[in-house]
C-alpha cells in the first residue's frame, strides 16, 4: 500500500469520507498512527554494546514531521494532503509539544539521539516522564505567570510497557513503570527513549497554579520538570526524583543486560552510561549498590561501574554545579550514603587536597566530583570550555586524570534545524550541491563556490526575506503581534539568565530609543525579538523580563520610535517558536560574559540558517568566529582570559562603581530604568531591584561589555545594507556549519568514550 492508501484507509477507519473530507484532528490522529505503525516495524538497533544517554531532559520537539522525514515519506505526505486541499503545516499546529526540558542540555540530548539512530549506534535515552513538564509560560501586567503544561495526551508518541521497577524509599517503595518512544534515525533503524513514570503519580495534586505539596513524594514525584528548589522540601524532592530517574534507569540497563544473557561483572563491556550533567549522577552509587546486592564485593563493583560511567559537563557556573548536603541524602536516600561515603574515603585516604574530596567540610556532596573520580570520561561541550575545565575550573582534577579529559563540541541535528524549519533553504542548497550534505555535512562547504555568484547570493536573500514574511504571518496569527518584515530581524532566544545578558540587550534597546527620540533615525527599521523564561524563583531573572515588557510597550507606544523600533517577546518559547524564529533572522545575538557560556547550540542552528552572529567570544562562538573568519561574524566584548582574571582577582576588582555613576553615557543607559516613563508602565519594586541589582552588583559584567556592544552592534545594522556582502557573509555561514552537525559529535563520541559498533 502507498503511503497516500495507507493514509485514506486510516482517515476513514476513524469516521471520515475522504481524506479531502476529513477534519485536521482526524488527519493527525490517522498520521500519527501510520507513522507510530512503520516506526514499530522499523529495524530496532541492536548491539553488543550499547549507549545508555541519562539526562533529567529531554526536548524532543514535535515529532510527526521529524519522523516522516527520517522514514523517508515526507514529501509523499505533503503531496497527498496537497492534493486534498490539507496542508501539513496546519495539521503539525494540533501535535502538543513535549515539555521535557528547559534549554540546550535537554536539546542536546534529543539531538544526540537523533543522530545516534542515524549514525546506527546503538543508544537508548534515559529519563523522567514529567506529566506538567516544564511550566507554561504567559505575560500579565508586563510579568510572567507560570501554569502547568499539561502536554500528555490519550493517543501520543509515547507506548506504555509492561516494564516496571521498584524503587526504595525511606517512606516505602514506590514504583516506576516504563514508556517507550521510538526515535528513529534519518533513513535508518529506530532506537529508544526510555521515560520512567510514577505509578502512582496523582496529578490532582496540582490545585493552584504551579503548586502542590512537595512533601507527598508516593504522588508528586514526575509531575514537574524542576520544580521550584527554594525551600528545603523543593530540594529535597530534586533528590527524590533523581534518584528514582537513576535507579529506575540503572534497574534497567541490568535487565537488559540480563536478557542478552551477559553476567553483572561484564557490564562495562556491553553497556556505556553518559552522564549528563550531574542531576543523574547518583547512577555511581546506585549500580554499584545493585551490583553488591547480587554478591559482588564493592572492590569489584566500583572497578565495574567506573569503567561503564562517562559524565558530560555542561557549565562552569559554580550555582548550577550541584552540591547536596550529606543530610538530604541520609533522609532521602540512606542506603546510598554508605557508598557515597566509602567512595570519598577512598580519595582522602589518597589525595590531601580538599578540593579534590566528594564530601567537603561542609558535609556538601559534590556530585561532579564524584563522576570525574568514579568515571573513565569527563568531557567539555566546547573546545574553550573544555580549556576552561582543565587550565582553570577542575585543574586539580586534570592534573590527576590528563587521560580523562576530552573535549566534544556540541552539534545540532540539520534535519530539524535545516531540513524541516527551513525546507526551501534546505531544497535550494540540494538544487545547487546536490543532496550528500544531508548524510554528510560537511559538503555543505561546497556552497563557498558560489561567493561571487550574483544570482545565487539574490535568491539567498530570497529565501530569507520569505522566511521572515512567514514568521510575520505566524506572530500575526498567533499573538496578534504585528511586524515589519522589511526590517532587521535581530533574535535573542534562550533561558534567561544573567550570564546570557538579555539586561546588556535591553540597554542597548534604551540607547536605540533615546537615540531615536534624539532625532537619529536608523535607515532602516529594527526588530527586537526576544524568547525565554525564567525559573519560577529566580528573581532577577524575572526582573529582566519586566524590563523587556516594558520596554516593549513603551517603544509601541511612541509615535515617534515605533516605526523605526519594535520589541517583540514571544510567550511561552519552546521549540516550535524557535523553529519560526531561527530561519527568520538576520541577526544571532549570543552575548554571554566570556567564560560563562559553556556551548551554545543556539548559535549553531542561526548560523546554519543563514544569520550572522553578534556575539563574544564565548562557548562555540569561538569555534565558529574561526570557521568563519573575522569578516562574517562581530565579535565584541572582553575576552575569556580577562574576565577570569577579573574573577580571580576579588569581588572588589570588578565594579560596576567604574561606571555608574563614572561614565555619563551608562549612567544615562541604567537611570532611564527608574525613569518616570518606565516607573509609569511597570513595577517600581521590579524595576528598582534591578536598577540596584546593575549598579552595585552587574555580577556578569554587562556595564563592562555595553559600549563596545552598542558599537559592534551599529556597525553590523549598518553592514546589512550592503546587501550582497550581507548575502556573502550569510553564505559563508551555512557553508562553514557542516562541523555543528550532531551526526560530528556523536561521531566524536563513539570514538573516542563509547566505542560501540555500528549495527546498521
Ligand atoms: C542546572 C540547574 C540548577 C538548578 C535549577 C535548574 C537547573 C537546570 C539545569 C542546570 C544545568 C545547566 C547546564 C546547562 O543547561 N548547560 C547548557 O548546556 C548546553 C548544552 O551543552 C550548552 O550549549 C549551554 O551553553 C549550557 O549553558
Amino acid at each position: 500500500m502507498t503511503v497516500r492508501e495507507e493514509l485514506e484507509q486510516k482517515v476513514r477507519e476513524r469516521g471520515a469520507e475522504s481524506l479531502s473530507a476529513a477534519e485536521n484532528g482526524t488527519i493527525y490522529h490517522s498520521l500519527l498512527a501510520l507513522t507510530k505503525e512503520r516506526l514499530e516495524n522499523s529495524l530496532r538497533i541492536q548491539g553488543d554494546r550499547k549507549l545508555y544517554y541519562i539526562s533529567a531532559e529531554f526536548l524532543v520537539g514535535k515529532l510527526l514531521s521529524n519522523n516522516l522525514i527520517n522514514l523517508g515519506i515526507y514529501e509523499e505526505v505533503k503531496e497527498a494532503l496537497l492534493e486534498a486541499g490539507k496542508s501539513l503545516a496546519q495539521i503539525e499546529e494540533l501535535e502538543p509539544e513535549p515539555s521535557l526540558g528547559n534549554g540546550g542540555l535537554g536539546r542536546l540530548a534529543a539531538c544526540y539521539l537523533d543522530s545516534a539512530a542515524t549514525l546506527g549506534l546503538p543508544a537508548d535515552g534515559v529519563g523522567l516522564l514529567y506529566h506538567f513538564g516544564l511550566f507554561r509560560q504567559s505575560f500579565s501586567q508586563y510579568k510572567q505567570q507560570e501554569a502547568p503544561d499539561r502536554w500528555l495526551t490519550d493517543q501520543s508518541w509515547l507506548r506504555r510497557t509492561d516494564i516496571s521497577f521498584a524503587v526504595p524509599f525511606p517512606s516505602g517503595e514506590l514504583r516506576g513503570v516504563l514508556y517507550d518512544l521510538d526515535v528513529s534515525g534519518y533513513e535508518n533503524g529506530v532506537n529508544r527513549l526510555h521515560l520512567f513514570d510514577l505509578e502512582t503519580v496523582d496529578e490532582g495534586l496540582v490545585k493552584q497554579g504551579i503548586d502542590f505539596d512537595k512533601k507527598d513524594i508516593a504522588h508528586n514525584l514526575t509531575l514537574f520538570l524542576y520544580p521550584d528548589d527554594s525551600d528545603r522540601a523543593g530540594r529535597l524532592l530534586r533528590v527524590y526524583q533523581q534518584y528514582f530517574m537513576v535507579s529506575c534507569g540503572a534497574q534497567l540497563i541490568l535487565k537488559e543486560l540480563a536478557g542478552k544473557g551477559y553476567a553483572l561483572r561484564d557490564l562495562h563491556k556491553h553497556a556505556v552510561i553518559q552522564i549528563n550533567d550531574t542531576h543523574p549522577s547518583m547512577v555511581i552509587p546506585e549500580l554499584i549498590r545493585l551490583l553488591q546486592k547480587d554478591g559482588i564485593s564493592m572492590d569489584e563493583a566500583i572497578s565495574i561501574v567506573s569503567q561503564t560511567c562517562a559524565y558530560t559537563n555542561h557549565t562552569i557556573l559554580a550555582e548550577a554545579l550541584e552540591k547536596w548536603p550529606l543530610e538530604y541524602l541520609e533522609e532521602a536516600v540512606p542506603q546510598l550514603v554508605p557508598i557515597i561515603r566509602e567512595l570519598n574515603r577512598r580519595i582522602t585516604e589518597k589525595y590531601s587536597d580538599p578540593e579534590l574530596a566528594i564530601i567537603d567540610e561542609n558535609g556538601l556532596v559534590h556530585m561532579a566530583r564524584m563522576d570525574i573520580h568514579y568515571g573513565f570520561s569527563v568531557n567539555g561541550v566546547a573546545a574553550l570550555h573544555t580549556d576552561i575545565l582543565k587550565n582553570a575550573e577542575l585543574k586539580e582534577f586534570a592534573a590527576i586524570y590528563p587521560e580523562k579529559f576530552n573535549n566534544k563540541t556540541n552539534g545540532v541535528t540539520f534535519r530539524r534545524w535545516l531540513m524541516h524549519c527551513d525546507p526551501e533553504l534546505s531544497e535550494w542548497i540540494t538544487e545547487l550541491i546536490g543532496s550528500g550534505w544531508k548524510k554528510d555535512a560537511n559538503e555543505l562547504q561546497k556552497l563557498l563556490a558560489y561567493g561571487e555568484d550574483e544570482a545565487v547570493l539574490s535568491r539567498l536573500l530570497a529565501i530569507k526575506q520569505q522566511k521572515k514574511e512567514q514568521l510575520k504571518v505566524y506572530l500575526q496569527e498567533n499573538s496578534g503581534i504585528e511586524i515589519n518584515s522589511e526590517s532587521i530581524f535581530d533574535i535573542q532566544i534562550k533561558r534567561l539568565h544573567e550570564y546570557k545578558r538579555q539586561q546588556m540587550n535591553a540597554l542597548y534597546l534604551i540607547w536605540k530609543y533615546k537615540r531615536i527620540k534624539a532625532g537619529h533615525r536608523p535607515r532602516r527599521p529594527v526588530t527586537l525579538l526576544f524568547g525565554a523564561k525564567a525559573a519560577p524563583a529566580y528573581i532577577i531573572a524575572k526582573d529582566i523580563i519586566h524590563l523587556i515588557l516594558c520596554l516593549q510597550e513603551l517603544i509601541e507606544k511612541d509615535p515617534e520610535v515605533s516605526p523605526w523600533l519594535k520589541v517583540v517577546m514571544v510567550e511561552n518559547y519552546n521549540i516550535t517558536w524557535a523553529e519560526r524564529l531561527i530561519p527568520a533572522c538576520d541577526i544571532s545575538e549570543q552575548i554571554s560574559l566570556a567564560s560563562k557560556e559553556a556551548s551554545g547550540t543556539g548559535n549553531m542552528k542561526f548560523m546554519l540558517n543563514g544569520a550572522v552572529t553578534l556575539g563574544t567570544m564565548d562557548g562555540a562562538n569561538v569555534e565558529i568566529s574561526e570557521l568563519v573568519g573575522n569578516e562574517n561574524i562581530a565579535i565584541f566584548g572582553r575576552s575569556s582570559d580577562e574576565v577570569i582574571h577579573l574573577y580571580e582577582e576579588g569581588p572588589d576588582r570588578y565594579t560596576p562603581a567604574a561606571f555608574y555613576p563614572q561614565d555619563p553615557e551608562i549612567t544615562e543607559l541604567l537611570d532611564f530604568l527608574i525613569s518616570p516613563e518606565l516607573m509609569r508602565l511597570g513595577d517600581p519594586e521590579n524595576l528598582g531591584r534591578l536598577y540596584r541589582d546593575m549598579s552595585r552588583k552587574d555580577w556578569f559584567m554587562a556595564l563592562l561589555d555595553i559600549k563596545d556592544y552598542i558599537r559592534v552592534k551599529e556597525q553590523l545594522l549598518e553592514d546589512y545594507e550592503d546587501r550582497k556582502a550581507w548575502a556573502q557573509k550569510m553564505l559563508a555561514n551555512i557553508a562553514k556549519a557542516g562541523f555543528f552537525s550532531s551526526d560530528r559529535s556523536v561521531a566524536e563520541y563513539n570514538r573516542d568514550i563509547w566505542h560501540l559498533d555500528v549495527s546498521c
